[in-house]
């Protein structure tokens, strides 16, 4: 008895029994879609013995909406840190984090922290994941073609219709998304990202609706099979998306030629953030989750995976040097002086901006 105790005792520390106790460990999580290295979750599973179940989603205003009608069953989410996260924060949806339990916190950007610190005093609630900017998404020779001398570091190759239409023949994409569409259009007119004027919403509306009838298709969670099919050449969309649809082409022996463009008059930086929703059912698997993705090693596969920049410098070291040379992926100083980050709206100006973005899309 004693000895076959002893066996079992071995066989659980060599990993080939899992006590039926850590079999019951678990952890929910949620996160933007094409947004990790499946590595990643398989390295946890198997380093901690607890099973990750991982579902996406595709926009900020699918995840608010889940947060808030609370009771998700999700212990690690990655809202953007403006206007989710913020919000998120002031709704009482999300629960502090155990900075005792993340000593890699450390690994962190100090810089880059306190950026996000303007939404989240304290760095209380959230330690960034990624970070990216939205721009464009061009297939350079396709687009040149059919639109000579038209801008192609301006946003103007977009929002002027006369591009637009030039370009619609090979397909033009947009993010399905108001929240990170209608900044940027605010931002190209000149108006503050954050304008509740409704006379700068009519400006944007005006806008949206001139190009409309170019626009092919409106893509939720960014882009990538768009461009990586070749059914468009143009997309309004987010940084990392853009960059690895090329990989994503290559994968199904296409090749195409994509770029992405941090528009010359300035781009939305978006931070996006871990953090623990205030109900969350396994919140020590979360925060064991959470210091394992901030390992330098560990950050560097994602950031070789999806292309999107990170907050761990001391991760560049494993990061294939295309990716750091990649000025979309991380922007030079004279890029990054060019964006801007948005602050959360009020209520009513939600509530108008949504509609108007269902005004836009039906237009078609
Ligand atoms: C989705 C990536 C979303 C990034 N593929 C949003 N900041």
């Amino acid at each position: 008895m004693r000895i076959v105790g002893r066996m079992l005792a071995a066989a659980v520390l060599c990993g080939l029994i899992v006590p039926a106790h850590a079999q019951t460990r678990e952890l929910n999580v949620f996160n933007w879609s094409d947004y990790i290295d499946p590595k990643a979750i398989e390295r946890f599973q198997t380093q901690t013995g607890i099973h990750v179940r991982y579902d996406v989603y595709d926009s900020l205003e699918t995840l608010e909406g889940k947060m808030l009608a609370g009771h998700s069953g999700y212990d690690v989410v990655v809202p953007t840190s403006e206007p989710t996260f913020s919000r998120l924060i002031r709704a009482g949806a999300l629960q502090p984090l155990d900075r005792a339990k993340l000593p890699n916190l450390a690994n962190l950007d100090p810089a880059l922290m306190a950026r996000v610190a303007a939404s989240d005093p304290g760095n209380r609630y959230g330690a960034i994941y990624l970070w990216g900017t939205t721009g464009l998404g061009v297939d350079v020779a396709k687009v040149t073609k059919l639109a000579p001398g038209a801008p192609l570091d301006s946003w103007e190759l977009l929002f002027k219709p006369e591009n637009a239409r030039r370009i619609a023949p090979c397909g033009i994409t947009m993010l399905d998304s108001a929240t990170d569409v209608i900044p940027s259009v605010l931002h190209y007119l000149g108006h503050d990202p954050d304008s509740a004027a409704p006379a700068d919403l009519a400006a944007v509306e005006r806008t949206l609706l001139a190009i409309r009838p170019f626009i092919r298709a409106f893509a939720s969670g960014g882009a990538i099979e768009q461009l990586a099919s070749g059914e468009t050449c143009l997309a309004l969309d987010y940084s990392g998306d853009v960059i690895q649809a090329p990989a994503r082409a290559k994968e199904a022996a296409r090749g195409v030629a994509v770029k992405y463009v941090l528009p010359k008059e300035g781009a939305q930086i978006a931070f996006d953030m871990l953090a623990i929703p205030k109900d969350a059912p396994h919140p020590a698997e979360a925060l064991a989750f959470i210091n394992f993705v901030l390992q330098p090693d560990v950050m560097a596969g994602i950031t070789n995976t999806v292309r999107y920049a990170n907050a761990v410098p001391a991760s560049r070291a494993g990061i294939a040097r295309d990716i750091t040379e990649d000025v979309g992926t991380y922007p030079t100083p004279e890029l990054m002086a060019r964006t801007f980050t948005v602050r959360a709206v009020s209520p009513d100006a939600t509530r108008a901006r949504s509609r108007m973005w269902a005004r836009f899309k039906s237009a078609g």
